[in-house]
């Protein structure tokens, strides 16, 4: 059967998870604890108490995992590595028990013919780093590039991908501005000082990947979503405007720009320092010879991967400070569990924005995927048409993107399993495959035998 948009030959075709969503015991084998197990374990921070106590069992179940991921035909698996499991105290002595368990899921996943591509970072930073003023201490930076190094000495050999950091966005600011996820805080003055040590952390890991000779690829995961006005009014569009500045372009002018975008300094008033343009330099150079063109060489970030879910349709509104703008769900559009708009052409547009801004970098679709309220299975497979659309729509858009030059490499669906979806929980079900936390069993969803044709015909 032909298919009617046809992907190029060595595309890349994977699904994604993180840590603390998925492997449970977080604990075990003498980890360290994470400021998300500490917040989970927080009253009314997690819908209905939920923590990542169980999860999806992963950290015991990961050779089954794998097999699942073969059925499906995967060519390649993202997960990220629980930082406090390899070192419990976030630095020092390396716990050579957490460190396995990563080399152990590696080579089954090798020996599956799977590339792995690990994310370091993804939201579970080890508590006591976080009791030494975590992401907001000027020395964070370099304790995280120290953490990369352990996993670029230990694996690199075997790991053909990996990313930095994950969302950048969404740890500064539900973690720092608006206090939703952990850490929990709500401080203006804080914030755009995390953003810009995350930032520093990414530089310095890549710095560290170049000199420790690192033979692959690596680069930043950040959440995009075109901003769009909610009604021509020049308040809206303004609006709109300010949002982008504020979600899209945050992290990546730095990155290929080597400057923040001035609308961040009206945003946050007082609250924005004046950064060192040392520090700026820093971070861009680290971008330098992806706008040359060649990869894996000097100190370049490889690629940039993209997080999208939904547009934002944005109104302005005096009463959200700092930004003056809100997000509305659009009440006759198609909706996810999460209230997040049904908008596949953003993701076009998303691509071609990449393209145009920045240089046309090599970029993987690290995370794509929507909740719903899946049915219970019938006759052993969980009936999700919901999801089947929108993943079909939104690899239609991803092509469309391919087709108009966007240097668009690989896709990766969020997310593998049903699993811990931070504050709410496990209310919200992001998988392909089914997980219910107290019996574990894995059941297979409509969406999972559709992508595995989708990679079986490399096209939709
Ligand atoms: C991503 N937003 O988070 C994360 O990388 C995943 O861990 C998470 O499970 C997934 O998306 C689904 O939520 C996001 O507000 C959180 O725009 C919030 C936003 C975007 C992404």
């Amino acid at each position: 059967m032909t298919s009617e948009a046809a992907f190029p030959a060595n595309f890349l075709w994977g699904a994604a998870t993180s840590a603390y969503q998925i492997e449970g015991q977080p604990l075990a084998d003498g980890a360290g604890p994470s400021i998300w197990h500490r917040f989970a374990h927080t009253p009314g921070r997690v819908a209905n108490g939920d923590t990542g106590d169980l999860a999806c069992d992963h950290y015991r179940r990961f050779e089954e995992d794998v097999a699942l991921m073969a059925d499906l035909g995967l060519g390649a698996y993202r997960f990220s590595v629980a930082w406090g499991r390899v070192l419990p105290e976030g630095r020092g002595s390396v716990n050579a028990k957490g460190l396995d368990f990563y080399r152990r899921l590696v080579d089954a996943l090798l020996e599956r013919g799977i590339a792995p591509m690990i994310t370091l970072y993804h939201w579970d930073l080890p508590a006591a780093l976080h009791d030494r003023g975590g992401w907001l201490n000027p020395d964070s930076p370099a304790w995280f590039a120290d953490y990369a190094q352990v996993l670029f000495r230990a694996l690199d050999d075997r790991v053909p991908l990996w990313v930095t950091i994950n969302e950048p966005w969404v740890v500064t600011v539900p973690g720092y501005l608006d206090g939703e996820l952990a850490p929990g805080h709500r401080d203006p003055f804080e914030a755009p000082r995390v953003a810009h040590h995350l930032l520093l952390a990414h530089a310095e890991a890549v710095a560290a990947y170049r000199s420790l000779g690192g033979r692959h690829r690596i680069g930043l995961a950040v959440n995009l979503e075109p901003q769009h006005p909610a009604s021509p009014t020049p308040e809206n569009q303004a609006a709109a405007r300010r949002r982008d500045a504020f979600i899209n372009r945050w992290f990546l002018d730095p990155l290929y720009l080597g400057r923040y975008p001035a609308e961040l300094a009206t945003i946050f008033g007082a609250a924005w320092p004046e950064f060192a343009d040392a520090d700026l330099a820093r971070i861009r150079s680290t971008s330098d010879s992806v706008l040359g063109g060649s990869l894996g060489t000097g100190c370049a970030t490889d690629f940039i991967g993209v997080n999208y879910y939904s547009r934002g349709l944005v109104r302005a509104d005096p009463n959200t400070q700092p930004l003056g703008a809100i997000r509305i769900s659009p009440e006759n559009a198609p909706r996810t569990t999460m209230g997040w708009e049904v908008y596949p052409p953003g993701l076009t547009e998303t691509l071609l924005w990449i393209k145009e801004h920045y240089g046309n970098p090599p970029t993987y679709i690290t995370e794509n995927g929507a909740a719903f309220d899946d049915p219970p299975p019938a006759d052993g497979l969980v009936p999700d048409p919901e999801r089947v659309d929108y993943l079909r729509a939104h690899l239609r858009a991803a092509h469309a993107a391919l087709e108009q030059g966007a240097d668009l490499r690989g896709y990766f669906v969020w997310s593998l399993f049903d699993n811990f979806e931070w504050a709410q929980g496990y209310s919200q079900r992001f998988g392909l495959i089914r997980v219910d936390p107290p019996n574990q069993a894995r059941i297979l969803k409509a969406s999972a035998r559709f992508y595995q044709n989708v990679i079986r015909a490399n096209g939709v």
